[in-house]
């Protein structure tokens, strides 16, 4: 494979249906989740249609994990074109004076800390890579703020400007770095956010695929910019 693409959250929902897209796309998928199960399942999906993937159970929290991926990257490949830091936590849905710290502290972890500590690790492998692009799953709660939903949104705010900090960094290099807001899709995380719904109103995350695919393209020239999939427009935060 030419490509080499990393994809955190790939064992069920958004990450999974990317994961599964960008190996049929011809890229060595390297699929980061902790849930074993959904990994082999993913794996066993994208042999049939004859590609290959890597399998990295880990849980993102794990920082050290993630400096141990980066140089076994650097090993086999030397490089890495493609990050999609998906994975992501809505927390605890609760007003500000009731969260638990540890809740607070695992949403944070998961949402953000661990996008930059991947940005860190990675960093080196972005610069060997021709046209490196990175996605990271954000969300409309970033900018829309509702009652109960501070965790979440604040974590969001946070990778956004992780994010675009980090595409100023790489501005003047081959490196492009967007975000990707999904609005609802029918998965896991939305079915906790919103117990009522009919989730057949709702769009499959295999059906984001190509868009998220289109954001990690050497085609792609824009940075720092969230990519909206319910709009299919480009906003221009900041
Ligand atoms: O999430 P879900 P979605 N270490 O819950 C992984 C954003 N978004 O696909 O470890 C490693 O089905 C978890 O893996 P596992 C949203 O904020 C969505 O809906 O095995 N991995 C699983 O693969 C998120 O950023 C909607 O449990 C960890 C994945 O994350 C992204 O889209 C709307 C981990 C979560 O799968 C994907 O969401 C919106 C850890 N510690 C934004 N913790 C929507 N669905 O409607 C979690 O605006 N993961």
């Amino acid at each position: 494979a030419d490509k080499i693409a990393v994809v955190t959250g790939a064992s069920r929902g958004i990450g999974y249906f990317t994961a599964r897209a960008l190996a049929e796309a011809g890229a060595h998928v390297i699929a980061v989740a902790r849930t074993e199960g959904g990994l082999t399942d993913l794996d066993d999906e994208i042999r049939a249609a004859g590609n290959s993937a890597t399998l990295v159970p880990l849980d993102l929290t794990d920082y050290d994990a993630l400096d141990r991926l980066g140089a076994t990257i650097y090993e086999r490949w030397g490089k890495l074109d493609i990050l999609v830091g998906n994975a992501g936590l809505l927390g605890e849905l609760a007003p500000l004076g009731h969260i638990e710290i540890k809740a607070w502290e695992q949403t944070f972890n998961v949402n953000v800390t661990a996008n930059w500590r991947l940005i860190r690790s990675f960093d080196p492998l972005f610069k060997r890579s021709e046209a490196a692009r990175l996605a990271f799953l954000t969300s409309g709660a970033a900018h829309k703020c509702r009652a109960f939903w501070g965790v979440y949104s604040a974590s969001k705010a946070a990778l956004e400007a992780l994010a675009r900090t980090y595409a100023e960094e790489t501005r003047n290099s081959p490196t492009r770095v967007n975000l990707f807001n999904p609005g609802p899709v029918r998965t896991g995380m939305r079915a906790r956010a919103m117990p009522g719904e009919d989730p057949e109103t709702l769009p499959h995350p295999s059906e984001l695929a190509p868009a998220i695919l289109n954001l990690v393209s050497p085609s792609i020239d824009v940075t720092g910019k969230i990519y909206d999939y319910p709009t299919s427009t480009f906003l221009t935060p900041g």
